[in-house]
């Protein structure tokens, strides 16, 4: 029986460029996978429809570079739709493993080590394990190759749409300062989603102001990680990054520097919001300037105050540019003071080589120290996590004499140290910790990392239970999202956050730019519902730290300010906030 749809010869080639892929993971003979590249070559390259020829009955093997073996797979996969050696290597070999090959110096053999000897079936697990820095210590791989794995990795995930903020910021850096640094630039900055702190981005918007575009764009056009110029004129390039991510730079007079920020900044709807009070004020606003009617000179350009000034209206940060309600605010003088980064008084959740994470506590606190923080809480996983080596009490136990000594060593050094866990919520929404330890505990961080596909009132059930313990101070990353991974789980986030207020529990941002979770819209209805916010990196190295700053962005997006972050409180308040006096 011949199937309905008639395969073409492209996907012919494919199945057996995938099936020689396998085998090359799976670390079969050299022969025998350059046997199925050679057919996939020869299919692809084939004037005539395989479909049809089996249809006729051709013998296939009369083509060169198709034997037996191949030709009998090849009716096989048009008469049945499947490739049978396909089939049988699918059923076996982990398909994220073809992720993993695309991932830059990772060939097959490389996979089939990393699969072997570290159990990474795909690229979350290679991603995992590159982070522990477990995987220089294979043989024949090395600190440089993991380093270009985790890159590569970002590489691979950038190809399908937008990129995460995290991801973008780094990439975006050393252009700016590279147009910074051309000539007769007077100017220069990020614009767009990435200015706003979005946390995904689709394309970067960078703008600058110099009389003369010519050297800037060249600029541009020159700098490492440039794949391909999308196109380059006088006012606008647009290039793309290896990766994938596309970069737009905009050369204006400085004179109209100003108003072209505020266009290029956005959001769109935010402008044209904009533009209609213009047009309720007698003004017309464009990126050229703010302009009374039929002149020539803007009545305001330069600078973006200026331009928001000649509209009566203060500076709103670029943060709340998504026509949320910051028009309305800002006219009626309320906009909030939002959040900096040099409000965090400390971080209180990371984790060290107790468990997953890769720095050790001394190491974490000085990297807590070096960011003026005056305290910080060491939040290892809980034992359920059993490929992080999380604790159970007797490891707990010994964690903290380890920490004694630590505290004896430091004296009183900043910052003040709070002995936290980063404690599983179960599948029926008991934690993963006795009682009593969990007590003594100065801070539980209580998180899902399990049964993401419990229905909606399961889930939310298990979680409100967890909410309900006494013990438990902060809710993370509370919809187990992944950006552009993983959705997060279904859950009833109102019932959630309703529950989260009425025991005290602070709602997480977690800050590390994979999560950014809960994300701006969900901590605006937590703080409605009554609930605190915590900002915290779930570093687990030392550099991981920095992460803060993605969730400061995006809880300024949420409109958040001091009053409503519980890290950005003096220690006392927080301590208060814990329920616990010190142990
Ligand atoms: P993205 O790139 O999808 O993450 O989001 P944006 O906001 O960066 O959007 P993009 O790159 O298309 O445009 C950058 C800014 O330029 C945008 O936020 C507002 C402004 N803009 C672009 N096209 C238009 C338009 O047709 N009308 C108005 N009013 N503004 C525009
Ligand atoms: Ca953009
Ligand atoms: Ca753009
Ligand atoms: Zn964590």
């Amino acid at each position: 029986m011949s199937s309905s749809r008639r395969i073409g010869n492209a996907e012919i080639a494919e199945r057996l460029e995938r099936t020689a892929d396998l085998l090359e993971i799976d670390g079969a003979n050299a022969f025998r996978v350059r046997a199925y590249r050679n057919a996939a070559e020869a299919v692809a390259a084939h004037a005539e429809s395989f479909s049809a020829m089996v249809e006729r009955a051709a013998d296939l093997t009369e083509l060169k570079g198709i034997g037996k073996d191949l030709a009998a797979g090849i009716t096989a996969l048009v008469r049945e739709g499947a490739l049978p050696a396909l089939e049988e290597l699918s059923a076996r070999v982990p398909l994220g493993l073809l992720d993993v090959v695309q991932v830059q110096s990772v060939g097959p053999k490389r996979a089939h080590t990393l699969w072997q000897q570290r159990g990474v079936t795909g690229l979350d697990d290679l991603e995992r394990v590159a982070r522990a820095g477990r995987v220089a210590d294979l043989p024949g791989f090395g600190e440089k190759t993991q380093a270009k794995i985790l890159s590569g990795i970002e590489a691979v995930r950038r190809r399908d749409g937008r990129a995460r903020l995290g991801d973008a910021d780094a990439l975006v850096r050393p252009l700016l300062a590279l147009v910074e640094g051309a000539p007769g630039v007077k100017r220069a900055g990020v614009a767009g989603s990435l200015r706003r702190g979005r946390e995904t981005i689709g394309d970067v918007d960078l703008l600058a102001a110099a009389r003369d575009p010519a050297p800037v764009m060249a600029a541009l056009r020159a700098a490492d990680g440039v794949r391909e110029v999308l196109g380059s004129g006088d006012t606008k390039t647009s290039v793309l990054l290896t990766g994938g991510l596309q970069v737009d730079l905009r050369v204006v007079p400085e004179a109209a520097y100003g108003a072209a920020l505020v266009y290029f900044t956005g959001s769109k709807a935010h402008n044209v919001a904009l533009r209609q009070l213009a047009i309720e004020r007698g003004l017309k606003l464009s990126e050229y300037g703010l302009f009374a009617h039929d002149d020539e000179d803007p009545i305001a350009a330069r600078d973006e105050r200026d331009v928001y000034a000649a509209l009566e209206l203060p500076w709103i940060a670029p943060e709340l540019r998504e026509d949320r309600g910051e028009m309305e605010a800002a006219d009626e003088g309320r906009l909030p003071e939002l959040l900096t980064l040099d409000d965090i008084r400390g971080d209180l959740h990371w984790h060290t080589t107790w468990s997953d994470g890769a720095d050790d506590v001394e190491r974490m606190l000085e990297a807590c120290a070096a960011r003026g923080y005056e305290y910080a809480a060491i939040t290892d996983h809980s034992q359920a996590l059993r490929m992080t080596g999380g604790l159970d009490a007797a490891k707990l136990a010994r964690q903290w004499e380890a920490l004694d000594a630590a505290e004896r060593e430091r004296g009183d050094a900043a910052p003040t140290l709070l002995r936290g866990l980063e404690v599983d919520i179960l599948k029926d929404g008991r934690l993963d910790l006795d009682d009593d330890w969990l007590e003594r505990l100065d801070i539980v961080v209580a998180s899902v990392h399990s049964y993401f596909d419990l229905a909606q009132a399961d889930q939310t059930e298990r979680i409100v239970r967890a909410l309900g313990h006494p013990s438990v101070n902060v809710l993370a990353h509370p919809t187990g999202r992944l950006l552009g991974r993983r959705d997060g789980f279904d859950v009833d986030l109102d019932a959630i956050f309703a529950a989260a207020a009425e025991h005290g529990v602070a709602i997480e941002c977690n800050a590390s730019p994979y999560r950014l979770d809960a994300s701006d819209v969900h901590m605006m209805r937590a703080v409605r519902a009554g609930c605190t916010i915590v900002i915290d990196s779930d570093a687990h190295a030392a550099a991981g730290l920095d992460d803060m700053r993605f969730g400061v962005l995006t809880a300024r997006r949420a409109w958040l300010g001091v009053d409503q972050v519980l890290n950005a409180w003096p220690l006392e308040r927080v301590r208060a906030f814990l329920g616990r006096s010190g142990r």
